[in-house]
């Protein structure tokens, strides 16, 4: 057969049923319920014409796929296309896009950058941009929370964690919707993130040079297994990459959908000034609730099976981390949002090996935003209707006008 999308087509296998969606409809991806609740209904997978590509939304298949990196590698790209087929637009992520055992190295690598000790050591000057950041907001009483908390936060602490020298938050945050809109197929979302590319690829290649990082941040603890001889110098400048690709939008993301549940979920949030010990907690609902990454791909590196379905070598599969994260038969009531849920398992940060790296400095971001809310702010009022933002990867609102008393 020939290709599609950059990547093997495929015939649909022997009992899967052909449905003829677009997940990256513009419409559904600023709505996705009721084609979560769908795909989920369609069986374990369902084969997608338009793509050919499979696609996965109950839990237990997406994390099956999700997390078996030997049978569903991610050195062939987490998005549409098969590096295989086709050569990437950037060079290779050599942590998201590896497979073990290069995938060991780096990891290692980034796991020591991003501990729960060098995370930690961040949380006293967290909280103080949060605490000034929510205090200046209940001054204004009314914003546009997307810019002015969920955007203004990260770009206020990241670049420095990071050891930026040189920060520009424009281009941090159009750099993340370029990488995520480049998991997607060949659409207007993906063109016309491209063609930003030219103003923006080349600055943060240059921020990722060690004589552009502090020696107090994460590049620096990166650059140090430079000199220890674990990676080499390019290899340095690619994981600080990672960082800048994978650092910023998801945060941002994470921060505004965190308030959308709060604004819209009044009585969660009462139960939260109740009880501060709930906010990382209500995070991770969040997290299930949102799904700020919709969907990554996997690539079938082998023929191989799952739930008694064939799956040739070659296919590419939509695992949809937001279908999986609505599944009723893995959630009770899935589409209530419950800060005391404590929702283990959900797939929002992934599962196996590829597990966010991240997660540790996510969570402590999230945190200092919300202690601060919960510290200082009674009621969260929508000012205006909110609106999502289509994305080929990533679920996140475009504009949330909130008052804050
Ligand atoms: C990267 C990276 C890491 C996580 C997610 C991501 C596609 C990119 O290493 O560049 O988005």
């Amino acid at each position: 057969m020939g290709m599609i999308e950059d990547h093997l087509e495929i015939k649909p296998p022997e009992g899967v049923p052909v449905w003829d969606v677009d997940p990256y409809d513009p419409d559904i991806l600023v709505e996705p319920s009721s084609y979560y609740a769908e795909l989920r209904s369609k069986g374990p997978f369902a084969y997608i014409p338009k793509y050919s590509i499979l696609a996965c939304g109950r839990h237990e298949e997406t994390r099956e796929v999700f997390s078996d990196h030997e049978r569903f590698v991610s050195s062939r790209g987490v998005g549409l296309q098969d590096f295989h087929l086709k050569k990437p637009w950037r060079p290779q992520s050599l942590v998201v896009e590896a497979d073990p055992p290069y995938h060991n190295k780096t990891r290692k690598v980034l796991m020591r950058a991003l501990s729960p000790k060098a995370t930690g050591a961040l949380k006293e000057r967290f909280q103080q941009a949060a605490d000034a950041l929510i205090d200046e907001l209940l001054k204004r009483g009314e914003f546009e929370a997307i810019a002015d908390m969920a955007e203004a936060f990260p770009t206020s602490v990241f670049p420095a964690a990071v050891g930026l020298k040189q920060s520009n938050k424009r281009a941090l945050i159009d750099y993340g919707a370029m990488v995520f809109n480049g998991l997607g197929p060949d659409n207007e979302l993906r063109r016309k993130s491209m063609a930003m590319g030219p103003d923006i690829v080349p600055w943060i290649a240059e921020q990722c040079r060690r004589e552009n990082t502090s020696d107090d941040g994460f590049a620096a603890t990166i650059f140090a297994a430079v000199d220890a001889g674990e990676i080499n110098e390019n290899e340095g400048e690619m994981l600080v990459r990672s960082l800048l690709s994978a650092g910023v939008d998801t945060t941002v993301t994470g921060i505004g959908s965190a308030l959308w549940c709060l604004a819209s979920f009044p009585e969660e949030f009462e139960k939260l000034k109740a009880d501060p010990k709930l906010v990382r907690p209500a995070f991770e609902e969040v997290l299930r609730y949102t799904s700020p990454v919709h969907s990554f791909c996997r690539t079938a590196d082998a023929d191989t099976r799952v739930a008694g379905i064939d799956i040739v070598k070659g296919t590419k599969i939509l695992c949809v981390l937001g279908a999986a994260n609505s599944d009723e038969t893995k959630w009770p009531e899935p589409e209530r949002f419950d800060v005391t849920r404590r929702p283990m398992g959900h797939l929002a940060m992934g599962s196996g090996i590829h597990t966010c790296v991240g997660q540790n400095l996510a969570r402590a971001e999230v945190a200092a935003v919300l202690t601060a809310i919960v510290n200082k702010v009674d009621r969260i009022e929508f000012a205006g209707e909110a609106e999502w933002r289509p994305n080929n990867a990533i679920h996140a609102l475009d504009k949330l006008p909130i008052t804050l008393s």
